[in-house]
């Protein structure tokens, strides 16, 4: 995946990568949601170095789940599901405190799926914005209602001060890169019930295994 990041962003490719990721029995493969948030890294890059912080966070706990997928238990990770059956069978969760296991496939993804409910919300905003609404208010929003509850006081922080260098909204939609307005409110319409079903699904998963806390 070595430079994968610098290439253009096109927000259908998003799409796509997340229309991917169900299965005819609803399970989620891992392979598709690693390659939409690739997607959405590009595109983190692409808004400047100042998102640096964040992009490289993402970029690790993907190439963690990239490594499960090619190692030789890949198969045990081709879905959410049998990742999750595959690591509590063969105890590889640590599931109080951090120790045997402190990046498994588990805990690793499930700081993704925190920050899915986030762009969810983000999405949503946006595509019911205003023209001169703020893009960095409706991160903001969107960060204080999901994964803000997720992170301390220093990340809440930082993160809080790289909303302030987000573009605007027109500058926003151009670097989304699938044409006018109209077009970008359209995909979105489409991305942000994808994005919140395959939210949902894994929600249930890890309430089910009561995996919601994982350190
Ligand atoms: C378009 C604007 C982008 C704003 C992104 C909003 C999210 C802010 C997240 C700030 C993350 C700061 C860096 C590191 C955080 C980690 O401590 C946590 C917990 O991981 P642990 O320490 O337990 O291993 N990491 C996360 O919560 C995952 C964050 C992934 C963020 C991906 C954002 C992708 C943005 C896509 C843009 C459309």
């Amino acid at each position: 995946m070595a430079g994968s990041e610098n290439q253009k962003f096109c927000l259908q490719e998003v799409l796509d990568s997340f229309q991917l990721c169900l299965s005819p029995n609803k399970e989620v493969y891992v392979e598709h949601y690693v390659a939409g948030w690739r997607g959405l890294v590009k595109f983190l890059n692409s808004l400047g170095s100042v998102f640096g912080f964040i992009s490289k966070d993402a970029v690790s706990k993907i190439q963690i789940l990239v490594n499960f997928l090619n190692s030789e238990n890949g198969s045990q990770y081709a879905t959410v599901q049998s990742m999750v059956k595959f690591e509590l069978d063969n105890k590889l969760v640590d599931v109080d405190k951090k120790g045997i296991c402190p990046e498994s496939g588990c805990r690793t993804l499930l700081r993704l799926h925190r920050a899915l409910r986030w762009l969810e919300l983000f999405l949503e905003r946006l595509r019911t914005s205003k023209e001169d609404d703020k893009t960095s208010v409706m991160c903001r929003e969107a960060y204080n209602e999901s994964l803000a509850q997720h992170h301390p006081w220093v990340v809440r922080t930082a993160a809080g001060m790289a909303f302030f260098a987000l573009p605007g909204r027109p500058t926003f939609f151009e670097v989304m890169d699938v044409g006018p307005p109209e077009q970008v409110v359209a995909i979105l319409g489409k991305a942000v019930p994808l994005i919140s079903e395959v939210y949902l699904i894994t929600e249930e998963l890890y309430l089910k295994h009561n995996l919601l806390d994982l350190p």
